[in-house]
């Protein structure tokens, strides 16, 4: 038994002072530091520094890491360019070292996150993904818009996921993403839906996130159409925004962006239970505008996205621009709903046993250290992620890892 003490520790009730938390690979029981020493005399006792804060790890609900080795390679500003730069670049993935993987996740860790959303384009991060110390939700994504190609992209989809179902354990679970209205075949999108139904995979797809892809699937034309038109030679969208939706109208799916949805469609995702995963970065780079997570009532998390739209998979680099970025709302509700944005929200979403400080749950545990006292308690959100860069200490079911 481990006794972790800090002056603060955030729950669901707010932030706790002058407690500790009691954990083996689960947390057993949060209360004064005496009570606890008195009940498990021969545990260990962790001391932090003062002014610390212990959260539960954070959770990055959406990250490409086979995209790592992008730091100046794509086209930022615009999205039909960036998607453009993709294609151009179609050896990125396979040039993206386990080296550089690694490192993403060392970043992540570093940064306090102990669980991450992988999307997995191609499988080759499915060995980091296994190796890592974190828990991994491990999408196996599916893509294609040619009808005469379905079988065979359906087939080498299949074997990802039967690859990857081999490696599922405690921290790492198999999971299904349809990349998106402009990309994915309805014929691939109905046979990975049923297949998540029956084999109970979580389900992630990318959807409007330009202002390009709503007209596209909207109206059947804008920039879309000479991309589709110059590299695939289709003219009509292979999904409507109705269908594409439609499709996923029984299974709640965490929906990547929304950046460019309507008031409307919001509404109607809302209502079929869904969630989305918000990347603040992700969206000003490629030029997809801002998704206003403050009027939202479905759940949303804070996510990075790859390095294939973003400069660092540091979680603190992302909620610090999003307080930036969401410029004219409360600072201090939204600084407390983008802590809740990668700790709670995202564990529920991701159907994770962690997320929150509490009794069973998996002793997963971010610990900052803020450089002075706080003057109000109410207050400390806002401090951790404005003076955050590196976390102090960071637990994975109960194993200390930095
Ligand atoms: O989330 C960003 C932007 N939107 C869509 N896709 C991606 C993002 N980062 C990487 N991607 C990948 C996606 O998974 O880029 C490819 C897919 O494999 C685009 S389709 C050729
Ligand atoms: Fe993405």
């Amino acid at each position: 038994m481990n006794i972790l003490v800090a002056d603060f520790i955030y729950t669901n009730e707010g932030y706790l002072q002058g407690k500790a938390v009691a954990f083996d690979e689960t947390i057993q029981k949060i209360d004064d530091f005496d009570i606890l020493k008195n009940l498990y005399p021969n545990a260990k006792i962790i001391n932090t520094p003062k002014n610390s804060v212990i959260y539960p790890g954070f959770i990055n609900s959406h990250v490409h890491l086979e995209f790592s080795n992008n730091k100046t390679s794509l086209e930022y500003g615009s999205f039909v360019p960036w998607l453009k730069s993709v294609i151009k670049n179609t050896d990125m993935i396979q040039k993206c070292t386990t080296n550089d993987m690694k490192r993403a996740c060392e970043e992540m860790l570093k940064s306090g996150v102990t669980s991450f959303g992988a999307i997995s384009s191609n499988g080759n991060d499915l060995q980091v993904c296994t190796e890592t110390p974190q828990r991994v939700v491990f999408f196996n994504e599916i893509l294609g818009s040619k009808e005469e190609n379905s079988e065979v992209s359906y087939d080498l989809f299949i074997k990802r996921v039967e690859n990857s179902l081999q490696h599922n354990s405690q921290k790492f679970k198999t999971a299904i993403s349809i990349h998106s209205p402009y990309s994915t075949h309805p014929i691939l999108i109905r046979k990975a839906i049923s297949l998540a139904k029956k084999k109970k995979f979580l389900l992630s797809a990318h959807l409007l996130e330009s202002k390009a892809e709503k007209e596209w699937i909207e109206e059947g034309n804008g920039e879309f159409y000479n991309l589709y038109n110059e590299f695939f030679g289709i003219t009509k969208p292979i999904n409507t925004k109705q269908s594409f939706m439609q499709e996923f109208n029984d299974t709640p799916t965490h929906f990547i962006h929304l950046s460019s949805a309507t008031l409307e469609d919001i509404a109607y995702l809302e209502s079929k239970n869904h969630s989305v995963a918000h990347c603040p970065r992700s969206n000003r780079l490629l030029g997809c505008g801002i998704l206003d997570v403050c009027k939202l009532n479905m759940p949303w998390s804070t996510a990075t996205d790859g390095l294939s739209s973003n400069w660092s998979l540091n979680i603190f680099d992302e909620l610090r621009a999003s307080l930036m970025l969401h410029a004219t709302d409360d600072l201090h509700n939204l600084a407390d709903s983008l802590i809740k944005s990668i700790t709670s929200v995202p564990a529920k979403i991701l159907d994770l046993n962690c997320g929150v400080i509490e009794v069973e749950k998996f002793a997963d545990f971010t610990i900052i250290t803020l450089p002075d006292s706080p003057n109000a308690v109410e207050e400390i959100s806002l401090w951790a992620i404005l003076h955050t860069k590196q976390v102090n200490q960071l637990y994975i079911g109960g194993n200390r890892y930095v």
